[in-house]
């Protein structure tokens, strides 16, 4: 076969699928942003070149699939219990990389305890947090961050804060923690909110690969089947409604890392 020089050549490769994905069809409903959350966490993985010794600990929640989306050694955790088995897998796995990946009824919700203590121990863990404001998988109810007056199917008449709560407020409550180095929010409504998001996931993993400490990335995310939206006006409710109630930011950048960002 004859090579072409690659100014020459008519095709241009633009998109590879990541190695640490799987090749397979997910579940995920159409405009529902976890299949980015995905995309984003196996770039990075391969970019790091950690995928041989990255173990994911799956949630109960619509990612509960996700050990068969991802392309790396993983574990399926009972719900919200993923930060306490991760710690395990880690310790007795030390030179292992180890995330979990949540959502806010599995890491807010029925295992706020497990990721608060594994956070405050600093255990060597990456969280991806996925903030869609309500329970995907069981049919929409409200969730620890659904929003003041959000509809959902156990909140009809909106959420009510007097009896129910303000929205948590992930990211910046794991900040005040001593044993977490980086605690930041983003989003996956747009373009520039997702490339912004990977540098954060990237960072995130690396302040494990340092040792540094506990890192989490909360990302907004869409669900637009229990919102009751089409995918383009799900992801505007996250830019119109979600970022002005949960504001996109670094919440917590230990100085290790300060430092590597400003040598980058
Ligand atoms: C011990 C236990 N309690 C409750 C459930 C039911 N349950 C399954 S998924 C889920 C909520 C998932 O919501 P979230 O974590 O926000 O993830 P999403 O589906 O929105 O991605 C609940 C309550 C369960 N599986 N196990
Ligand atoms: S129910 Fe919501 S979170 Fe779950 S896959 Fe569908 S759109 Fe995504």
């Amino acid at each position: 076969m004859v090579m072409l020089a690659p100014e020459q050549q008519l095709e241009k490769l633009v998109y590879e699928r990541p190695s640490s994905l799987e090749m397979c069809h997910t579940h995920y409903c159409p405009g529902c942003t976890h299949g980015v959350a995905h995309r984003l966490i196996a770039e990075v993985i391969d970019e790091l070149g950690i995928q041989e010794r990255t173990i994911l600990v799956a949630p109960v929640g619509c990612a509960v699939f996700a050990y068969n989306y991802f392309n790396v050694d993983a574990a399926e955790a009972a719900h919200g219990r993923a930060p306490a088995m991760a710690t395990g897998i880690k310790r007795v796995n030390p030179n292992s990389i180890v995330f979990t990946y949540q959502g806010d009824g599995d890491l807010a919700s029925i295992g706020l305890a497990e990721a608060v203590h594994a956070a405050s121990r600093g255990e060597q863990l990456t969280v991806i947090f996925i903030n869609n404001a309500i329970y995907g998988m069981t049919g929409g109810q409200m969730a620890p961050t659904s929003l003041s007056g959000q509809i959902t199917t156990s909140s009809p008449n909106g959420r009510e804060v007097l009896s129910t709560g303000q929205p948590m407020h992930v990211a910046e409550m794991m900040a005040g923690l001593p044993g977490v180095v980086y605690s930041v929010r983003r989003s996956l409504h747009d373009a520039r909110h997702v490339i912004q998001a990977k540098q954060a996931i990237k960072t995130a993993f690396e302040a494990q690969m340092q040792g540094l400490g506990f890192s989490i990335v909360e990302l907004l995310s869409s669900c637009p089947t229990n919102w009751g939206l089409n995918p383009l006006d799900a992801v505007h409710w996250v830019r119109d409604q979600m970022i002005p109630v949960f504001p996109l930011g670094d919440y917590k950048v230990a100085d290790a890392l300060q430092s590597k960002r400003a040598r980058s």
